[in-house]
Order: C-alpha cells, then sequence, then structure tokens
C-alpha cells in the first residue's frame, strides 16, 4: 500500500485533450505510481501570464510508492517527454503536471513545495480537486470549507468532458 498524492494536469496548446491524456498514460508507465481515478475534464480561463489560449485541466489521484521528489521527477520527465518547452513561468504549455499534495506532509524545500503553495487560490485545481476529495490537504493546513476564491476564479471553470480513463 503506497501513499495517496494528487496530481494537477494541464495543457493549453495543440490537442489539449489528447496531451492530457498522454501524460496520463506516460504516468501510469512508472513502475511506482498507480493512477486510482480522475477528475472530470474542465475548460478553464487562463490564470496569470500573457493572453493565452484557454486551459484543459484534471485532478489525478495517486498511490505511490516513489518519495515525494522522485514523486516530481517522474512529473517533469512526462512534461519533458511531451516536450514542453519552458515559455516562461506563467506562459502557454503543451502539457503541466504539477505535485498538489502527498499524504498530508508540508515540504519546503527549494525545488519542492508541498502542499502545491498556490493550488487553494485556483479554481481549475480546487474544483477538479473536490470531486475526489471533499476535504483535500491544502497549503498551511487551510480546510476546503475556509477557502476564499477571488471573483471569476470559479466561473472561468467549466466541466466539458468526462474523467480521464486511467486504466484500471
Ligand atoms: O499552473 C499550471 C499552468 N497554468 C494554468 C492552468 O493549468 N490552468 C489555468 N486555467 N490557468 C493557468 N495558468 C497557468 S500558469
Amino acid at each position: 500500500m503506497g501513499v495517496a498524492a494528487y496530481l494537477g494536469l494541464g495543457s493549453n496548446l495543440g490537442d489539449r485533450l489528447a496531451n492530457l491524456e498522454r501524460a496520463v498514460r506516460l504516468l501510469a508507465r512508472h513502475p511506482g505510481i498507480r493512477l486510482v481515478r480522475s477528475s472530470r475534464v474542465y475548460e478553464t480561463e487562463p490564470v496569470g501570464g500573457p493572453a493565452q489560449p484557454d486551459y484543459l485541466n484534471a485532478v489525478l489521484e495517486a498511490e505511490t510508492e516513489l518519495s515525494p521528489q522522485e514523486l516530481l521527477r517522474a512529473c517533469l520527465g512526462v512534461e519533458e517527454t511531451m516536450g514542453r518547452v519552458r515559455t516562461g513561468r506563467w506562459g502557454p504549455r503543451v502539457i503541466d503536471v504539477d505535485l498538489l499534495t502527498y499524504d498530508d506532509l508540508e515540504i519546503d524545500e527549494p525545488d519542492l513545495t508541498v502542499p502545491h503553495p498556490r493550488m487553494h487560490e485556483r479554481g481549475f485545481v480546487l474544483i477538479p480537486l473536490a470531486e475526489l476529495d471533499a476535504d483535500p490537504p491544502l497549503p498551511g493546513g487551510r480546510r476546503l470549507s475556509t477557502v476564499r476564491l477571488a471573483p471569476g476564479a470559479v466561473t472561468g471553470v467549466r466541466p466539458t468532458a468526462p474523467p480521464l480513463e486511467v486504466g484500471r
């Protein structure tokens, strides 16, 4: 029995749904990762950065034997395999694979902060995550019931496709 982790997926370039599906296949192929469930797929207005296309976002529940650092490397490996070009921190991308939570651990290292430090401000993370977990780990021990979202953070988040097939 591994540790439960949530991963955030996002894409706003090319065939966005195909990109999410490919990321799922690549993650599922990793021997230390078992994908348990996916949220539905949401079309979401971009948050931050330059004018850019709308995203598709989803959240995956995983069970893993990997350490948080190994799981992060696996996520970055998927981005690399899919040819993500880093056009700046907030720019458009073929795929983004974020490690959102790892068990109930709070990690604050130069390359890894868990829970993801901005996840509680982002409707495109919280709405799909809430489908999978009514009380997920959030930064600083916050509870979902006390989170205040910015105006528009939720209205820009629309369900558009069923959960990604995780192959169980
Ligand atoms: O943090 C992931 C990349 N990203 C996203 C995203 O995935 N969805 C939306 N709606 N806006 C975003 N801005 C950035 S950066």
